[in-house]
């Protein structure tokens, strides 16, 4: 029990904070640029806990799917060859609120308009190298992670540091 009576979870619901997973691309060029290991630490360091992680070349298919939104847009192409460009770093993200607080993390698509503190505010010049991707929304992760990972591709673990992030 977390002492407000309510059962104390990490999966699940706990406290009216839903567990979410988000779906994270560090992109080609944040590869290119050696920030893997910085982006993903700023985001193992907020509490999110990482449950998969691989390493592939986008292909334009791959890309055609996962950006479907945005066909017919003028910058469309040049996405889908931006993400194909190299290899990019792909993951699964779980925590309470995950969507809000990766994209909060993330900064605003525009890395110019993105806060200082930001990934995107800290790293980027311009929107068609912004580093990263992030799902926005609960059904829009649960669609790129069965995209990119299949179903049931995730792996479920507990951290002994968990209790000190999720009460
Ligand atoms: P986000 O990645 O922040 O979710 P989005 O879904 O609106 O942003 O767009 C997907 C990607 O497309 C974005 O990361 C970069 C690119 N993009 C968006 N708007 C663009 C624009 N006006 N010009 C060039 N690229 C753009
Ligand atoms: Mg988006």
């Amino acid at each position: 029990m977390n002492g407000r009576g309510q059962e104390r979870s990490i999966i699940g619901e706990c406290w009216n904070v839903a567990i979410e997973q988000t779906l994270v691309i560090v992109k080609p060029d944040g590869v290119q640029r050696a920030l893997v290991g910085e982006i993903i630490g700023r985001l193992e360091r907020r509490g999110l806990k990482i449950v998969a992680l691989g390493l592939k070349t986008i292909d334009a298919e791959l890309a055609g799917r996962h950006y479907g939104e945005h066909k017919g847009k003028p910058f469309y192409d040049g996405l889908v060859e931006y993400i194909g460009s190299g290899p990019s770093v792909i993951m699964v993200l779980e925590g309470p609120d995950a969507i809000e607080a990766v994209r909060s993390t993330v900064g605003k698509t525009n890395p110019v308009a993105a806060g200082p503190g930001t990934i995107r505010g800290d790293f980027g010049m311009m929107v068609g190298r912004n580093l990263i991707h992030a799902s926005d929304s609960v059904e829009s992760g649960k669609r790129e992670v069965a995209l990119f990972f299949g179903d049931n591709a995730t792996v479920s673990y507990d951290r002994a540091i968990d209790r000190w992030i999720v009460e």
